[in-house]
């Protein structure tokens, strides 16, 4: 349980394994599997309204980062979602949030919609599905992301596979690469690849982790906000860099487009080896 005692639900299995998911952002803050915590969430993070929570799977709507007119990776984050649907199995755990438009977020961003997280619960595994149904008569068109702090106990002794060849965007440089066949993370790190449509395994001493996501999602996100960044960053530990990689299933260079009364939906799964 994360030191976050806000509104939320919580899942949990036989096996042992467990998450919490808060109302604030509909975001996971805690996923324990293998008898160890699987998400980072900072000792530091702010919480309450209009704060988005450091740590956990932030979910990014409708926006990515700045690239847009919204506040920075969209409202979602800092909105209180509803808890419609909670179901319990001896080996399965899923509950369900509901985002609607309010007169905060119409007046920044004035599109019917709605939106709904499902988070489920397996032996072993963690899936995060965002559903997205256009209510509305015109096309919406929104980009965003599954914004996961995983868990690491040192990112520079952490590898990720499974992006190997892929087209690479470094967002600290500016400049178009391809990815090698395993990233490693020695400084900051802020990288947005084309999905490669295989899954990615994060390995650290002890420890391997897969990751996969929908073919919905067009990108996948690599962050680390390495020494510098973090210790600039107010809601995380100077030293939180360290424990700490983000790996997102994002929509950044493109926007999704839904059509009238239709609805998208993009998932991550992770799940422990
Ligand atoms: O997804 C990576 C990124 O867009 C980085 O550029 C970095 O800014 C990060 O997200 C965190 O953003 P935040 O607004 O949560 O501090």
């Amino acid at each position: 349980m994360p030191l976050f005692q806000g509104p939320g639900a919580r899942l949990s299995l036989p096996s042992g394994d467990c998450a919490w998911i808060s109302l604030h952002g509909a975001q996971v803050l805690s996923w324990v599997s293998g008898s160890r915590e699987q998400l980072y969430l900072s000792p530091q993070s702010r919480y309450g309204p209009g704060s988005a929570i450091r740590g956990g799977v932030p979910v990014c709507f409708p926006q990515f980062n700045q690239r847009g007119h919204l506040p920075k990776h969209g409202f979602a984050r800092t909105q209180a979602w509803s808890l419609v649907d909670q179901r319990a199995t001896a080996t399965q755990a899923q509950a369900t949030l509901r985002l609607l438009p309010d007169a905060t977020t119409a007046a920044m961003w004035p599109h019917p919609f709605e939106a709904g997280l499902t988070v489920t619960l397996t032996p072993g595994a963690l899936s995060v599905a965002l559903a997205v149904n256009n209510t509305g008569p015109s096309p919406l068109a929104f980009g965003g992301a599954l914004h996961t702090y995983l868990a690491v106990d040192d990112a520079a002794h952490c590898t990720l596979a499974g992006l190997q060849g892929q087209p690479e965007w470094d967002a600290l440089l500016d400049c178009q690469g391809t990815a090698a066949a395993q990233l490693a993370f020695d400084g900051a790190f802020d990288r947005v690849y084309a999905a490669p449509g295989r899954p990615l395994t994060l390995r650290e001493p002890g420890r391997q982790l897969t990751i996969e996501q929908s073919d919905s999602w067009a990108d996948t996100v690599v962050w680390n906000p390495g020494e510098v960044l973090c210790a600039q960053l107010p809601d995380m530990p100077k030293q939180g860099y360290r424990h700490m990689l983000c790996v997102e299933a994002a929509q950044v260079h493109h926007p999704i487009v839904v059509n009238p009364g239709a609805t998208w939906r993009g998932w991550q799964r992770l799940s422990v080896v």
